[in-house]
């Protein structure tokens, strides 16, 4: 490494150190830094592996990223738990795999699903005296089933860790489409009380199904064709909250100016900010200042998008002197799909780009491209730029830093996150030797190997994500299995030829399903 940690004083000695993949139960809390760093976690949504300059992205420039992963890690086997966002979110805050939860993509008004009493990678970083925020999305559910969204709405971000929160409740393509900060919807009128249904309609609000000439993009399914607003029909229906609604053009400024504003509060302590974008999410509506800005159309204009907001963070953290004592984890909440719910032509003006780069299948899919995403970590002087190829997942963000941080885990905390510090600060090059991807089914990396679990997921389903998504959910009623060395894009399914190997792995995730 260019510069050893321990040297720095930063680290605990390598004796002290747990071996990559064990607990931390081993780390004395003598370990503690003198200077905490802050965590800075830029999540963005739906960004697949080679949607960024320095992944290879083709029609559309990313400026500000790509100078995070000149002077950072850029990691090439890196992923999510899970090839959809709310399970996703789930482990990387929880640390722990979603599928037996069986945590599924929530609807606008879903409860939440981590529970008020479960420990989280806030809770734990609070611990560490860390003060910790949320901005942007939040998909993770809210309330216990039955909000009013008139009233406090909790258990929500601040039950779980968080000391503030700015959100999008759900995603930009559900209703409620209003901001929420801390426990209340902003701006939101009393006279004007708002209500939300995903069972039948409410208010007086047009459809896009009744009335399709006031959209500006057509919705490609019914789910996306309820109440209107700002132009676009939305999933469930909305009444009420007319005040407090949102115009999707001015999210870029208004999630960086509640970031920027978080920092700067903070900036005399040690914090922890999850910035989880809105972006590159449908409906995609990247302000009029970054449209044509890509040549790729509205995706690629969000994408730009993106890249500005992240410019305009990383700016903050210089202003405020905070920069180089910042981790920065960039990374996205699962792959790419062009085409999500509306005609916005993402699939005819791609051209050249290759949005899940050589890798097969991309957001929903089975396949590598599900769950293998940009990732990036930023901290400056204390990591060796460069590029790693160890096998790394979000799930193991919070054992890492906790150890980083000297912080002992109890035995049930996060259970599937493992530390891998050292590979994750360019330290050392090994990472995991396995690692469970989830999607409508199961698959499991074992080093080079990737084996994906039978389903009777259905030719329906796959039917669909094909002719509408143009995404191979890679599902098949019989077992299959790829050797990632020489075959990276998943295209000649070995599993005929090693029966063993297959029935071994098998036997690994049944194991990991009952931990
Ligand atoms: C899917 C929606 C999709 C998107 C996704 C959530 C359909 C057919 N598709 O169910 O449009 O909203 O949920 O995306 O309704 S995610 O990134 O938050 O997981
Ligand atoms: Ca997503």
């Amino acid at each position: 490494p260019l510069i050893s940690l321990s040297a720095c004083g930063l680290e605990p000695s390598a004796s002290e150190r747990p071996s990559a993949g064990e607990r931390p139960s081993t780390v004395k809390t003598t370990a503690v830094h003198s200077q905490k760093p802050n965590v800075v976690i830029f999540y963005v949504d739906d960004l697949g592996y080679g949607d960024l300059g320095v992944y290879g992205a083709k029609g559309v420039q990313t400026p500000n990223v790509d100078a995070l992963a000149h002077n950072g890690i850029r990691f090439t086997d890196a992923h999510t738990s899970a090839a959809t966002c709310t399970p996703s979110r789930y482990s990387l805050l929880a640390g722990e795999h979603a599928f037996r939860k069986n945590a599924r993509i929530l609807k606008g008004d879903a409860p939440l699903l981590i529970g008020t009493d479960q420990p989280t990678l806030p809770r734990m970083l609070k611990k560490a005296g860390y003060q910790t925020a949320v901005v942007g999305k939040w998909h993770l559910g809210l309330g216990n089933g039955n909000v009013d969204w008139n009233q406090a709405i909790k258990p929500g971000p601040l039950e779980i860790g968080f000391d503030y929160s700015f959100l999008l409740p759900a995603t930009g393509d559900r209703v409620p489409t209003v901001y929420m900060e801390n426990h209340h919807i902003l701006n939101l009128s009393k006279d004007d009380p708002i209500s939300v249904n995903y069972k039948k309609k409410i208010g007086h609000r047009p459809t896009g199904n009744e009335n399709p000439e006031l959209v500006r993009y057509q919705p490609s399914d019914d789910g996306h064709s309820k109440t209107i607003i700002n132009g676009i029909s939305r999933m469930g229906w909305m009444a009420g909250g007319k005040s407090a609604e949102w115009v999707d053009e001015d999210f870029y400024q208004v999630f960086t100016d509640k970031a920027n504003h978080f920092i700067a509060k903070n900036k005399n302590e040690p914090f922890f900010l999850f910035f989880s974008f809105h972006d590159i999410h449908v409906p995609r509506l990247p302000n009029k200042r970054f449209q044509g800005k890509s040549e790729m159309g509205l995706r690629g204009d969000a994408i730009v998008q993106m890249d500005w907001i992240t410019g305009q963070v990383v700016k903050q953290l210089k202003t405020q002197g905070v920069f180089d004592n910042t981790i920065i984890i960039f990374t996205s909440d699962n792959g790419a799909v062009l085409s999500d719910g509306y005609e916005d032509k993402a699939i005819e003006l791609v051209g050249e780009h290759k949005e899940n780069g050589i890798y097969r299948g991309g957001k929903y899919s089975a396949f590598e491209a599900g769950t293998r995403v940009p990732t990036i970590l930023h901290f400056p002087n204390r990591v060796k730029p460069g590029v790693s190829d160890a096998l790394m997942s979000q799930i193991d963000i919070y054992a890492s830093l906790a150890q980083y941080l000297g912080i002992e885990l109890a035995a049930d905390e996060a259970i599937d996150s493992e530390v891998h510090l050292d590979a994750w600060l360019n330290a050392d090059k090994s990472g995991r030797t396995e690692l469970a991807e989830e999607s409508s089914t199961l698959s499991l990396r074992v080093d080079q190997w990737k084996y994906i679990r039978p389903s009777n997921d259905g030719k329906k389903r796959a039917d669909y994500t094909w002719q509408r998504k143009r995404i191979e959910t890679g599902t098949s009623t019989k077992a299959q299995l790829y050797n990632l060395a020489d075959d990276p894009s998943e295209q000649r399914d070995i599993a005929a030829k090693f029966p063993e190997r297959l029935t071994a792995m098998e036997a690994k995730l049944v194991a990991l399903e009952a931990k």
